[in-house]
């Protein structure tokens, strides 16, 4: 079920012109000059730039019947790939809204959160699949994920629901009734929006228009769902920085911002500031930094471990083809488990999430804007041996394809997939898909070289 998709209205006046396709691709590597939007205090200072009420974007009328009428209400976010701004974020504005109008509302997060989002989640409203067993809904809403295989535990908890309903961005078909464990007596509601970006601002024009049939929120309401709202906006758009963000999607950050948070910018990036102890940071680097100075007797037991794991060359790799025009960055799960513990010293609440989206933050995104294709390739050995490769790409669709090629999927250029193997398996078979792309018809660029 597909409705009302955002782009079928005119497109504010700051839509860039060349956020499709450059006609003529930038040489290899691609200079760091990936920004098509202006800078966001500039855009929201334009007056050019005009506020969009989210209350106007179309949202499916069966799927706000269906929240309307709920009374108990089950929101799942995916914690595959891990919990993120964007899920949590927009989980936390629907649930807060939902709560405001009286309703009863658990909030499934079933992964530990990166700090941003254990901050983000002042009031801790998320719980773990374990702790909501036995519960029932009326309506289970996934947010940001339209497959149940994503949202651990929360899975079982759908079997609970008397419906199922989907709110998501990212390039699906219809949401498949058996992936979400919706049989045919289990109504199934889905708004699917590819060119949205971010399922946030989904939840924002859910919000804006539930309003209409429930009391309004109070100023101070409107302000505790439109923060975690614009920190998903502001995540999945990389601060509006990313190619191929919408204007629209700008204009409708630019109202929740003014009219709903008093535009105060510094709230939202005030939200994102966590920051992985110095310890971790050191060991992530490639070479990685030790530090000489610890002075934790646990230290060093585990600077000895962290010197084996070196001598075997065990550590965090970024490796750059410049002149294939990708690179990749591969981390194995022993070093990352040390890295984990080491952070740990300083800092006790860290957890898997945050290394991984430390790594993300200093070699995937930074690699995107040097190489045509970045490659992140995480490796878990928690349970049989699997990789979780990530890739995001210069170009549309040459993140999406490779990702579908190796039977995943995502957005046009971001996008992934995991794969069962050690990391030194998957690297050859995603290398190798990358070589015959490259090889190919195609290449990496749609213009071709
Ligand atoms: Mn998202």
């Amino acid at each position: 079920m597909r409705a009302g998709r955002m782009d079928d209205r005119p497109r504010a006046q700051l839509e860039p012109k060349q956020a499709r396709a450059p006609a003529d691709p930038p040489a290899v590597p691609r200079p760091a000059t990936g920004r098509l939007l202006p800078p966001l205090e500039q855009a929201l200072g334009d007056k050019e730039l005009v506020p969009k009420d989210p209350a106007t974007v179309p949202v499916p009328p069966e799927l706000l019947d269906a929240l309307h009428r709920a009374g108990r209400v089950l929101i799942a976010v995916h914690v595959q790939p891990p919990p993120d701004g964007d899920g949590v974020g927009g989980a936390l504005g629907l649930a807060r809204a939902l709560r405001a109008w009286g309703k009863s509302v658990d909030l499934c997060v079933d992964d530990p959160m990166p700090g941003f989002l254990r901050n983000l989640d002042v009031h801790n409203e998320t719980r773990r699949a374990g702790q909501l067993s036995g519960r029932s809904y009326d309506l289970a809403v996934l947010v940001d994920v339209a497959d149940a295989h994503r949202i651990g535990g929360a899975a079982r908890l759908l079997e609970r629901s008397a419906a199922v309903a989907v709110i998501d961005h990212h390039q699906v078909e219809a949401p498949a009734p058996e992936s979400l464990r919706a049989e045919a007596a289990r109504p199934l509601l889905g708004w699917i929006e590819a060119e949205c970006d971010a399922a946030s601002l989904q939840v924002a024009a859910v919000v804006a228009q539930l309003e209409r049939r429930n009391a309004p929120l109070s100023r101070g309401q409107w302000g505790s769902v439109a923060l975690p709202l614009l920190v998903g906006a502001y995540t999945d758009a990389g601060g509006f920085r990313h190619a191929g963000v919408h204007a629209d999607s700008l204009a409708l950050f630019k109202f929740l911002l003014q009219r709903r948070l008093d535009g105060d910018l510094e709230a939202v990036r005030d939200a994102l500031r966590w920051e992985l102890p110095p310890i971790g940071l050191g060991l992530l680097q490639d070479p990685p930094t030790v530090p000489d100075d610890l002075q934790d007797p646990r230290a060093l037991e585990l600077l000895a471990e962290l010197r084996a794991l070196l001598e075997a060359g065990v550590r965090v790799k970024v490796e750059r083809y410049e002149a294939l025009g990708f690179g990749l960055t591969s981390v194995p799960d022993a070093y990352l488990e040390l890295v984990v513990r080491a952070a740990r010293l300083q800092e006790p609440e860290v957890n898997r999430n945050d290394v991984l989206r430390q790594i993300r933050r200093m070699h995937f995104l930074d690699l995107g804007h040097t190489v045509r294709l970045a490659i992140n390739l995480i490796e878990d050995k928690r349970g049989s041996p699997r990789v979780t490769c990530q890739f995001r790409s210069w170009q549309p669709f040459v993140a999406l394809e490779l990702a579908r090629s190796l039977g995943g999927g995502g957005h046009s250029r971001a996008a992934g997939v995991t794969l069962v193997g050690t990391l030194d398996e998957v690297k050859r078979r995603v290398h190798q898909r990358v070589l015959e792309r490259v090889r190919g018809e195609d290449g990496l660029d749609s213009a071709g070289h």
